[in-house]
């Protein structure tokens, strides 16, 4: 699929922000892409409808995910959690994407999962640093991501953590295993 047809396609999706934050997500997944040999074509992909069920009806994708999706985890902790993997199973049936790594980028994009790929620690990283984002402690991961992109996802995965327990949210467990996992690979290697 071309860049402008998928454009198109997730263009009724969502609000005039949110297709901003996409295209910062589309240019930031392509630098990322560039610098640590990923697919170029996939990560444009994955960067334009990773936010594809961003304004889907919660209860809807509560349903799907009940009734369709293997891991039923997520509905503990908070609805927003519910668009990366109701994103890719959209994606899936309605745009016919089959690229099991482009659904997975999609699928992992706000929690992460430990093991990652290449592509979806990609598109976890564009996402947290894209040009439109502004929040504290940015301009620090986007320097990271520069030199080391598991330094840099771990300081991004540090701030979410950081920010959902200062507004006494829930942490979805998955989100702190993926910390882990990458700080143990570091003390690895
Ligand atoms: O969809 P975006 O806004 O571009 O970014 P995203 O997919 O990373 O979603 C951000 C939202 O997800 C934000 O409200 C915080 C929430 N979130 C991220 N990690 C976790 C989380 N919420 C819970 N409960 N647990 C998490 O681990
Ligand atoms: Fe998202
Ligand atoms: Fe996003």
């Amino acid at each position: 699929m071309k860049r402008e047809e998928a454009l198109q396609r997730i263009k009724p999706h969502l609000t005039e922000h949110r297709y901003a934050h996409t295209l910062g997500v589309l240019e930031s997944a392509l630098l990322l892409a560039e610098r640590y040999g990923a697919d170029q074509k996939k990560a444009e992909l994955a960067a334009i409808f990773h936010d594809y069920a961003k304004f889907r009806n919660k209860e809807e994708m509560r349903a799907l995910v009940q009734e369709r999706l293997s891991d039923k985890s997520i509905l503990d902790y908070g609805d927003e959690l519910l668009h990366a993997p109701c994103g890719a199973y959209y994606v899936a049936q309605e745009v016919g994407i089959t690229d099991e790594e482009i659904l997975n980028a999609i699928r992992y994009h706000t929690t992460g999962r430990p093991g990652m790929s290449l592509l979806e620690k990609i598109i976890f990283l564009a996402d947290y640093i894209e040009p439109g984002r502004v929040f504290k402690g940015v301009e620090e991961v986007r320097e990271i991501a520069q030199k080391d992109l598991d330094r840099a996802i771990v300081a991004a995965l540090a701030n979410t953590v950081t920010f959902l327990l200062k507004r006494g949210q829930l942490v979805y467990p998955k989100t702190i295993d993926t910390y882990n996992h990458l700080i143990a690979e570091a003390k690895k290697a």
